[in-house]
């Protein structure tokens, strides 16, 4: 940013936001001590007094008003216990590093909170009875799902060596590896750190891994989307050494970042930063609660940017060249059952800033949610909270204060679109690339081999989608046939012989590992996919028309279900919530229609609504859309009535075939699988043709 014009001014917004030379810090008891004791009290800086702000330039203009400084408010306030252990931590060491020590299969509770900081989830295999089988969840941090052929190849073996021999990639562009027991702890993180990997900050009260459009385009546009994205995420990281300390000896392992970064991270001059600890930005209590940001270009919302608690687009001139950044605040999809002040929410448009200053508002949004933020109770931590309840205004004017400038207005933008990248495309430099569905991320059996292989022989990179797929990148043009066949084998299908149901279907992993999951989302996915398409069989919908399906084992909302137009929320032993209304490029949030609908009873749900939509929707209306026009009590009404299609299934399934008789003989078939007749021979016509196009491959 312009650090000289925040200089000018950094006297009046430091003493504006009272922070600067004079912010003190939670100082840490444990630097050498090992032992519980009296902690000293979150030293809370000044509070924020709205600025008399005498600016009115509507460009980047620099804040010129100070509100007069508070004193330091010392009040004891309520915290929660994770507060507590991360002050207590030195800088997320301490007790971690005495429990990684012990003999015992778990960590305790204090340990089990830090190690996620260090990308680390303690679980157990909620499958089976009797004594727990602790176990470790890693997860990799990979701003813009870039991972490289050797940690690609690394992460492979590890799964096999000491996880759960699977791969799970995640809807925010990251590995997670399952099972790890904690005796492989060390060896499995410093083997993922030694291959250019790192699980630092994958999880706990930080910024998170940060995701941008995964195409690896050699498009001006695409390229500044993931250069910043890398920026943001090393801006962000911990600082302290900690990492480092425990898994690699205190060996620094870490690629050297921009210098821009870290004259952005070590600018004080709108007093964001402790300026003598160890962790500049974050101090030792972190942030309230997970924070995650996506950066993208105009129309690429591979990355669901509204439900990011930042979320930055690229904005260029006419010639394509990017010159600032729109952003918008406040996305989240968490929420409690029954708890109706917690809430999904969408980002909402904060301003522009010119592109040498994102570094900087990015921080001083970080910053404004580290000081604000709730820390009494982590339902409310999140800053869509905050921002939902300051409003806007106020919180711009307050992000403003540590930016040091305005905001300028959001730049108007082209209407979004969802991108999948899969199939085969062009990179732009010669090379191409390859974009492969993966049912819900989970990477095992002879798809896991077969893409070691390819990606092993061709010495390929790949990238991590938002939506849980890969993308094989740096493809030569000869290798795309012989590409192409060895993953038909693999069953990993162009996209065209994928069912459109499936290819934008995500499930979070839920039982058995989760512990907060209440019922079935990956496991169960299959089979509700399958029962959705023998309803649209039934209801006469095509086979190229499609929904887009969400399903979490709770309302936690990983696979960020209230953005589906079909969202499914856990909220029972094989029960769900049915949310309805998203739509196909994540724009719109959806609402709860139904509550405890019994998995088995999908059906009296879905043929009601998916046959008036094929009936009622105007010429190319979305199912969300549909569905947010009827509203809910018609959709209720629809629901009801139902009493099963006018038209009888048979008719529909009867197009296909030629007589009765093959009908007749098909569906005798279909019935021992358990599938209709309809979707057996689309399965039979799929395989044939794929089978050919193999065949012409080879
Ligand atoms: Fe998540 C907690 C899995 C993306 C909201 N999430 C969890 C935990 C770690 C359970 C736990 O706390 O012990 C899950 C581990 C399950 C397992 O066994 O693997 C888990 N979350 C996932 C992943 C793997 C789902 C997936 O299908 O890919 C995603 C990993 C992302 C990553 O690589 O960093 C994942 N989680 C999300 C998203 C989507 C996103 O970020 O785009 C959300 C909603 C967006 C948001 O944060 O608002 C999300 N996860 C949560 C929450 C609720 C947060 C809240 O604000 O209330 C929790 C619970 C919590 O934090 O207390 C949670
Ligand atoms: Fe677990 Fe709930 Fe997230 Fe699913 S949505 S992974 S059940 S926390």
């Amino acid at each position: 940013m312009a650090a000289a014009a925040a200089a000018a001014t950094s006297a009046a917004a430091a003493g504006a936001i009272g922070g600067g030379k004079d912010r003190k810090e939670v100082v840490p008891v444990f630097q050498g001590l090992r032992r519980h004791g009296s902690m000293p009290l979150s030293t809370r800086s000044p509070h924020l007094l709205p600025l008399s702000t005498s600016s009115s330039s509507s460009s980047s203009s620099v804040i010129s008003a100070v509100s007069t400084p508070v004193k330091p408010d010392t009040s004891e306030t309520k915290r929660s216990k994770v507060e507590i252990f991360k002050e207590q931590s030195n800088y997320l060491r301490f007790p971690l590093n005495e429990e990684l020590l012990t003999e015992a299969a778990n960590i305790n509770e204090a340990a089990t909170q830090l190690i996620k900081f260090h990308g680390s989830y303690q679980q157990t295999n909620r499958d089976e009875r009797g004594v727990k089988s602790y176990q470790f969840m890693l997860r990799t941090k990979n701003p813009c799902g870039k991972v490289p052929n050797r940690l690609y190849l690394v992460m492979d073996d590890l799964a096999d060596e000491f996880g759960i021999g699977t791969l799970r990639l995640t809807t925010r562009q990251t590995f997670q590896l399952h099972g790890i027991l904690k005796k492989n702890l060390k060896t499995v993180m410093s083997t993922i750190i030694r291959n250019m990997g790192s699980t630092l900050g994958a999880c706990g009260d930080l910024n998170r891994n940060v995701l941008a459009p995964a195409a690896p385009y050699t498009k001006k546009e695409y390229v500044f989307a993931q250069e910043t994205a890398e920026n943001i995420a090393s801006l962000l990281t911990p600082q302290s050494g900690a990492y480092y300390d425990l898994w690699v000896d205190g060996e620094k392992i870490m690629s050297a970042e921009p210098p821009e970064v870290t004259k952005a991270r070590n600018d004080n001059s709108h007093g964001t930063n402790f300026p003598d600890s160890p962790e500049p930005i974050y101090g030792t209590q972190f942030l309230p609660r997970k924070f995650k940001i996506a950066v993208t270009v105009p129309t690429d919302n591979s990355v669901d940017i509204l439900t990011n608690d930042i979320g930055v687009v690229v904005v260029s001139d006419a010639d394509g060249e990017p010159q600032g950044f729109n952003i918008y605040v406040g996305g989240g999809m968490g929420r409690t059952h029954r708890v109706e002040t917690t809430f999904p929410r969408l980002g909402e448009p904060l301003g522009y800033v010119p592109k040498e200053d994102i570094l900087y508002a990015i921080k001083a949004i970080v910053v404004t949610q580290r000081e604000n933020g709730r820390r009494d109770d982590r339902k409310y931590s999140r800053m869509k909270y905050l921002i939902s309840q300051w409003g806007i205004e106020k919180f711009r004017t307050v992000v403003e204060q540590y930016y040091g400038k305005k905001f300028e207005p959001f730049r108007e933008l082209p209407e979004w679109e969802f991108k999948s990248y899969l199939g085969w495309h062009e990179q732009g430099d010669g090379l191409m690339f390859c974009g492969l569905h993966v049912d819900n991320g989970r990477i095992g059996g002879k798809m896991k081999k077969t893409l070691r292989e390819i990606i092993e022989k061709y010495n390929l990179n790949v990238c991590i989608t938002p939506n849980q797929n890969l993308i094989l990148c740096d493809i030569r043009r000869s290798w795309k046939r012989p590409i192409t066949t060895a993953l038909a084998q693999a069953g990993l299908l162009q996209p065209r012989y994928v069912d459109p149901l499936n290819i934008t279907a995500m499930a979070c992993p839920a039982l058995p590992l989760c512990p907060l999951a209440i019922t079935e989302a990956e496991r169960g996915i299959p089979d509700i996919l399958k029962r959705v398409r023998a309803v649209f069989d039934k209801v006469g919908l095509k086979y190229n028309e499609s929904v887009v399906i969400r399903v979490t084992g709770c309302p936690n909302g990983c696979a960020r279900p209230y953005m589906a137009e079909l969202g499914m929320v856990g909220d029972g032993p094989n029960s769900y919530q049915i949310w309805l209304g998203g739509a196909p490029n994540q724009t719109t949030l959806a609402e709860c229609f139904m509550n405890k609908v019994k998995v088995q009873d999908l059906e009296k749900v879905l043929e009601p609504l998916f046959y008036h939509w094929k009936r009622k929707r105007q010429q190319g209306e979305s199912f969300g859309s549909f569905t947010t026009r009827m509203g809910f009590d018609k959709l209720q009404e629809m629901v009801d009535k139902w009493e099963g299609p006018l038209e009888s299934g048979s008719r529909f399934n009867l197009k296909l075939f030629t007589d009765r008789q093959t009908y007749e003989a098909m569906a005798e078939l279909a019935r021992l699988e358990n599938k209709t007749a309809h979707q057996l021979a689309m399965e039979v016509i799929r395989n044939y043709v794929a089978s050919q196009e193999n065949g012409k491959a080879e």
